[in-house]
């Protein structure tokens, strides 16, 4: 094949991968899978990946592989559905790049270059898993996880730091960035909350004490900060806390920042279990009140997304993962999550479908006998409804 076919060929291909219709799946009445993922690997732009030149790349070669698009920051923008995903090489670097869609769930594209994000202190390893705020203060602000080597362990290649990083825009492509979160531990999964509390910025957090290790740090915490300019997590109190035989036994994290609405904040959030072939990360949901946003009003028991099917393969096998959702004026909720690491879907629901489930679920009971009794009282209802 000449350089001049096989451009037109994996022009072709490109073309129709991001031009590819999405239908949604029916499913439990919760939410609706769909047919195709939104993003892949393969959606990355040519121009990233391949030297289009035919005088310096005559057999067209790829030049840089990008392996995987997982866990995207989403927002509705200039009526746009972009995400923020982290687009990882095959060089295992990960790095934001903005990705738009006219209607949620099909036909993404990524703007032209990646997210030159600035630096703040010593370099980052890798960055990834940005959850986007758009503030009361006015700033668009991306929170994500800072991942640096341990310099207290040099000869331990494994050993690293996870910190909060800051950024803030009002477009998307220049990024200011802050200083990153100071914490007494190490922080991955912290979220901006949209408007002020107390007058201060407040924050979820997931304290850990160490890079993989929740350990002690119970669950979801929360924080008030004075400033986004130089944010000092100082007391920090746990909101969701994890329990032993749980989908969150081993940790957990808030997701996107939670939804306003007339009955509470609408919460989406990741658990993770342990078990033979490795951790398990599925998505929760919760509410909490409205005048008192760390106050649980509803919790469902037990997962309310796990990998199915397809899902489970990839690069890190059995995970489900959100950092962003979207909900429209009209009340549709566009949840963007990730699959094993590897591919970004879409799911929708509306925020009253997704009232329902929280308070209307029962709650997981955290032992058997009771998991028996929620099935028997449904069993009564129905049958004396009958
Ligand atoms: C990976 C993340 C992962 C974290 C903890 C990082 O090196 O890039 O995807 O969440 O380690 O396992
Ligand atoms: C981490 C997260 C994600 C990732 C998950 C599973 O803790 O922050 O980046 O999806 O593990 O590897």
């Amino acid at each position: 094949m000449t350089f001049n076919e096989r451009l037109a060929e994996i022009t072709y291909a490109h073309q129709a991968l991001l031009e590819r219709a999405n239908t949604p799946i029916e499913g439990n009445g919760i939410y609706e899978r769909y047919a195709h993922p939104v993003l892949t690997a393969d959606h990355a732009p040519l121009e990233w990946r391949y030297d289009l030149n035919p005088e310096t790349n005559p057999y067209l070669m790829e030049r840089i592989g990008v392996h995987a698009v997982l866990n995207a920051g989403a927002i509705k923008w200039k009526g746009k559905y972009l995400v923020v995903a982290r687009v990882e090489g095959n060089d295992r670097k990960s790095f934001f790049a903005v990705a738009e869609s006219p209607n949620g769930v099909d036909n993404f594209k990524f703007w032209p270059r990646p997210v030159t994000m600035p630096e703040w202190g010593e370099p980052a390893t890798n960055i990834y898993d940005m959850r986007l705020t758009a503030h009361e203060d006015g700033w668009v602000y991306g929170i994500f996880c800072v991942e640096r080597k341990d310099p207290s362990a040099p000869s331990d290649l494994s050993a690293a730091t996870a910190a909060a990083g800051v950024a803030r825009t009002k477009d998307f492509v220049n990024w200011e960035r802050l200083p990153d979160i100071q914490s007494r531990s190490q922080q991955r999964n912290v979220v901006l909350h949209p408007e002020f509390v107390d007058g201060k910025y407040a924050l979820y957090t997931r304290p850990q004490d160490g890079f993989i290790d929740t350990g002690s740090g119970g669950g979801i915490g929360w924080a008030l900060v004075d400033s986004m300019e130089h944010a000092v997590i100082g007391e920090e109190k746990i909101i969701n806390a994890r329990h032993y035989h749980t989908i969150m036994e081993v940790k957990n994290g808030e997701g996107p920042h939670p939804i306003k609405t007339p009955r509470g904040w609408l919460h989406l959030a990741h658990g993770v279990r342990g078990c033979a072939s490795g951790l398990r990360y599925v998505l929760y949901m919760y509410m909490t009140a409205l005048d008192d946003p760390t106050r649980v009003i509803a919790q469902p028991g037990g997962f309310f997304m796990a990998p199915e099917g397809w899902e489970y393969v990839g690069d890190v096998m059995n995970v489900l993962f959100a950092n962003g959702w979207i909900a429209d004026d009209n009340g549709k909720v566009f949840i963007y999550y990730a699959s094993s690491d590897t591919r970004l879907h879409v799911a929708t629901s509306t925020v009253d479908r997704l009232i329902d489930y929280c308070m209307n679920t029962p709650a997981d009971g955290l032992r058997t006998g009771l998991s028996v009794q929620a099935i028997n009282a449904l069993i009564d209802r129905n049958t004396n409804s009958l």
